[in-house]
């Protein structure tokens, strides 16, 4: 397979600073040379430009923390990643989250302006899915998803132009920590969420079989990979650690799951935080959950 590292270095989304390192340490637990061992064809794109927040003003006009460097960065990678060609596995490297409301949109418009039905499966602790009205932080990292489907500031619930992603073709796997609001606006939509309850009581293979077959309809399937969805044990280096997460055998099972599907046809890694790692666990672990999806096995 033919795929494109991108890099968006991005932490104006987040809390702290430190997860616009993270394509740094990707590199350096050596994703292309792992992906190249597998076969695959993969070309390292570099970086989006993102500003550097010490340069910035931080509460602007709008009262959203950095909202117009997001909007800007999030339109570029969302072009970025639109451009690349049809035969092209688009790997994403944040950044925080916040970077997928422009690689998702950008994936759903590769070679069709108007964007195609995709599916989303989002591996996280947290749902993303406040809007600037709900959000207890301000932070943007916590909103991708509400925007992605349309809602919040208009211009970042708009980078594709009139494609919206639909709520009925969300997945979410790993889920722990939900705002008051924010739940009331999931369960208003309808979205799928697996806590980490229905990962203890169905287990992984039955949550993957079902979320297969949710997602039957979509054209295009997207794993965006939080590093926080992994247990903080497993994935210490991460802005936002919730405790009781996903062990490390259970982020590879459903990578090697959604492998053998061999449906997906794009992923993010996100909110990996060198400064708060140890020794680039996290980084590594990480490196090792795309291998998984793209076509890495054991025997
Ligand atoms: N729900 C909280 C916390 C949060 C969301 N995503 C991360 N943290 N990484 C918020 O700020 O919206
Ligand atoms: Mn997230
Ligand atoms: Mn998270």
């Amino acid at each position: 397979m033919n795929i494109s590292i991108l890099g968006i270095p991005m932490d104006l989304g987040a809390g702290r600073r430190g997860v616009d390192m993270g394509p740094s340490a990707l590199r350096n637990a050596r994703l292309a040379a792992h992906l190249r061992d597998l076969g695959h064809n993969v070309t390292d794109l570099g970086d989006v430009a993102v500003p550097i927040p010490e340069t910035l003003d931080k509460h602007q006009a709008s009262g959203l923390v950095f909202l117009e460097q997001i909007q800007q960065a999030s339109r570029v990678t969302a072009q970025r990643v639109a451009a690349l060609p049809p035969d092209v596995f688009p790997l994403t490297m944040g950044g925080d989250h916040s970077i997928s409301m422009g690689t998702v949109t950008g994936n759903a418009l590769r070679g069709h302006p108007e964007g195609v039905r995709t599916g989303v499966i989002w591996v996280d602790a947290h749902t993303d899915y406040n809007t600037p009205d709900t959000s207890p932080s301000g932070n943007i990292h916590g909103m991708p998803v509400a925007h992605l489907t349309g809602q919040g500031d208009p211009v970042l619930s708009s980078l594709g132009g009139s494609w919206r992603l639909r709520p009925e073709d969300i997945v979410m796997i790993g889920i722990r920590s939900v705002d008051r609001m924010e739940r009331d606006l999931l369960r208003e939509a309808g979205i799928q969420a697996y806590t980490m309850k229905d990962v203890d009581q169905l287990g992984m293979t039955r949550i993957h079989a079902e979320t297969m077959e949710r997602l039957s309809g979509v054209e295009r399937l997207h794993v965006s990979f939080d590093a926080d969805a992994l247990d903080p044990s497993v994935a210490p280096g991460v802005g936002t650690p919730v405790a009781g997460g996903l062990t490390y055998r259970e982020g590879h099972l459903l990578m090697e799951l959604l492998s053998e599907s061999g449906r997906v046809t794009s992923m993010d890694i996100v909110e990996v935080n060198p400064i708060l790692d140890t020794h680039n666990q996290t980084a590594e672990v990480m490196v090792g959950m795309a291998a998984s999806l793209l076509g890495q096995r054991i025997l």
